[in-house]
């Protein structure tokens, strides 16, 4: 990994070649290497998209509302989205709904559409912030106007040359290096000659324009020094990236009605910082050369994964909260002072150096929904009532991930039952082989139930939560929440494990897959207690109610492996595990009592029960045999879909129904 910050790049000139031509400090290698998206490649350009207060621009365009009518998104007496108009009058998602329509009276305030115990499927209704006892949020529509604008901005970019990497519900990255090569080419033909003497690492001639267009792009300032050095190829490659985001942002606006905010980088680091610099309905863009002062101006917890614990160590640590006086902290200092892998970590992200990869991917590594009960619940009718509604809530999703095209299915399901303190977890194996429908989630579902049910002292029981996880690939090749299992000789460790019996199975032995395991794998998720060298830090630890016997997992540790901006499951999971509780209780855990302020920090959490069921799933595994997907018939097809149609009242685009028993 570089040790030194690629802070100067464009430092004074020398002309190594061409008889005193002064040339680019860029190659005819990296240049061709754009193509490729490479991620440690100089040129490249990355950018990241996100909506403007999103669920309330969602809400605006179903309400046909005027864009500067003040709407923030109501859940029970919480706001969860507040669209820039109402946040010029002070309001913002820490009010409550009083309070906010004190501030503005004429403030529009929607309550999320709810799925109702009884109900068939979820709406819009007027009554539902009064009903936090029999409703459930709904998030599908945001979900739908998500997929849609999705849709839309991969329309927008050529087919075979784009990188789109959903990372959250309102959010992409786009890796636009492989279109920003092609159109290098095409704008400057002189790119297209060989280089000097065959050899691709003779320096590109200086493109031919000494100063750029950036129309009214938020360009981040540059130090005096480097104010006075012409444009090099980086510059000219990330102007055009932002011509590219333009027309994506431009034809949201025009064919969607949405606005979006974005940054234009060379990585995701900093275009997911750049995106949120100024908001709304711009872009920034962050060139090499403003790399230095633009991470100087922000203070160090700002940054990601320097939220919480592992931030507050650093500040305490070096005695300062400002990244700008990080800076003069040698890579070795870091490394003594944090540990190996986190100094480095730390020193290459304060210098905005990231090379994780835009991952076109589907990322979904666990769906979740679930219900805190106020008034509790006290019987079984009631439990399996919500059960129905978190199958047809999560089926919906899986649906949406191409489940029954055979695409991505899970291969977990976990409940998790609270009563009093007590929490309670059951886990097991989604059957493989045969298409998956609501009703088997359904019995899985009722299965775990009734193993929780005949353990004894389950009523009342204040929390329900369901979730499936495991995502695997029906088509080979791609690689779904396997990227953080680890497998081979430590997934054979982890089912031997001392005092389990393996049980019987058919499964035929699983190629050993290689897999570095150090700093990779679900190791990552698991304890590593402090140690006395200080090598990893302990953030918030999910308290292990009940019969849970969760492992901690360093929350803050920053996990390098992952991409920055890490996808969530649907934005994040704190929306799906409602809790109908203001502000800060909105970020709870819905599996232990742990609670964020941060939604990327609860999403890691929820990500950590995640791999921690999975390596239960993992162990009760083998008693089934595992088989190759059996083939659709073509009566099979869009069963799911269309077996849900045509019954009882009219259904609301995307909405969906639940069957009750
Ligand atoms: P964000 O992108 O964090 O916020 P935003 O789109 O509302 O506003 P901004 O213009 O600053 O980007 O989150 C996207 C949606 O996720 C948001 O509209 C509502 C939902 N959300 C919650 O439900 N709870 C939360 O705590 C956060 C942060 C977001
Ligand atoms: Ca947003
Ligand atoms: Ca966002």
């Amino acid at each position: 990994m570089p040790s030194s910050p690629p802070l100067h790049r464009h430092g004074a000139f020398s002309p190594l070649h061409g008889g005193g031509l002064r040339r680019s400090q860029f190659t005819y290698r990296q240049l061709s290497q754009l193509a490729s998206s490479g991620t440690s490649n100089p040129l490249r350009v990355v950018a990241h998209v996100d909506l403007d207060g999103f669920y309330a621009q969602c809400e605006m365009v179903r309400l046909g509302l005027p864009k500067d009518k003040p709407l923030a998104v109501q859940q029970w007496q919480a706001l969860i989205a507040v669209n820039y108009p109402a946040r010029e009058w002070g309001i913002g998602r820490h009010c409550s709904v009083t309070e906010a329509k004190k501030l503005c009276p004429d403030l529009i305030a929607p309550h999320v559409a709810t799925w109702r115990e009884g109900d068939d499927k979820w709406a819009y209704r007027d009554d539902a912030d009064a009903n936090i006892s029999t409703d459930k949020v709904s998030l599908d529509p945001y979900r739908l106007e998500s997929r849609k604008i999705l849709a839309l901005v991969k329309d927008s970019l050529p087919a075979g040359l784009q990188r789109v990497e959903k990372a959250g519900i309102d959010e992409v990255f786009l890796d636009l290096s492989s279109q920003v090569h092609s159109i290098l080419l095409e704008r400057y033909p002189e790119l297209k000659s060989p280089p000097p003497y065959d050899d691709p690492t003779e320096r590109l001639p200086l493109p031919p324009i000494s100063a750029l267009d950036w129309q009214a792009d938020a360009l981040i300032d540059l130090d005096e020094e480097q104010e006075t050095v012409d444009p090099d190829w980086d510059d000219v490659a990330i102007l055009i990236g932002s011509e590219i985001v333009r027309d994506v942002r431009a034809r949201v606006w025009n064919e969607l009605d949405y606005t979006c905010s974005a940054g234009i980088a060379s990585n995701k680091l900093l275009s997911k910082l750049g995106s949120a610099f100024k908001k709304p309905n711009q872009q920034t863009v962050v060139r090499n050369r403003a790399v230095g002062s633009f991470m100087s101006g922000f203070k160090i917890t700002k940054l990601r994964n320097l939220g919480g614990k592992l931030g507050s160590q650093v500040v305490t640590t070096f005695e300062t909260e400002n990244v700008k006086d990080l800076f003069e902290v040698p890579l070795d200092t870091m490394k003594a002072k944090l540990g190996n892998d986190t100094g480095i970590w730390v020193h290459n992200t304060i210098r905005g150096i990231d090379n994780s990869e835009v991952n076109s991917r589907t990322q979904i590594k666990s769906m979740l929904s679930a219900k805190s009960f106020r008034p509790t619940i006290n019987t079984p009718d009631q439990a399996v009532k919500w059960l129905r509604i978190f199958v047809a809530d999560i089926y919906a999703r899986l649906i949406e991930e191409g489940v029954l095209e055979n695409k991505r299915r899970p291969r977990t399901i976990n409940l998790h039952h609270r009563h009093g303190s007590q929490t309670r977890s059951r886990q097991g194996p989604i059957p493989q082989g045969k298409l998956l429908d609501e009703e088997t989630l359904l019995d899985l579902a009722k299965d775990l139930l009734a193993q929780i049910i005949s353990e004894g002292r389950v009523w009342p029981c204040s929390n329900l939560s369901l979730s499936v996880g495991g995502f695997e690939d029906g088509v080979k090749g791609n690689m779904g929440i396997d990227g953080f299992l680890v497998k081979g000789e430590e997934a054979e460790a982890l089912r031997y494990a001392p005092g389990e019996s393996r049980l019987a199975s058919t499964e035929p032995d699983r190629p050993v897959k290689k897999r570095r395991v150090e700093d990779g794998g679900i190791q990552r998720f698991f304890a590593r207690k402090p140690s006395a060298d200080g090598n990893s830090v302990n953030g918030p630890e999910p308290s292990a109610g009940g019969e849970t016997d969760l492992p901690s997992r360093p929350l803050g540790m920053p996990n390098l492996d992952l991409p920055v901006g890490q996808p969530s499951t649907s934005g994040f999971a704190s929306a799906q595990a409602e809790h109908g509780l203001p502000d800060a209780d909105l970020l709870a855990c819905s599996r232990c009592k742990a609670s964020f302020i941060d939604p990327d920090a609860l999403q890691s959490h929820e990500d950590w029960h995640l791999a921690k069921d999975i390596q239960e799933a993992e162990r009760v595994r083998p008693a089934f045999a595992e088989r190759p997907p059996t083939p659709r018939s073509s009566s099979q097809k869009g069963q799911g879909a269309s077996s849900k149609r045509g019954r009882g009242g009219k259904l609301e685009h995307g909405q969906s129904r639940l069957r009750f028993g």
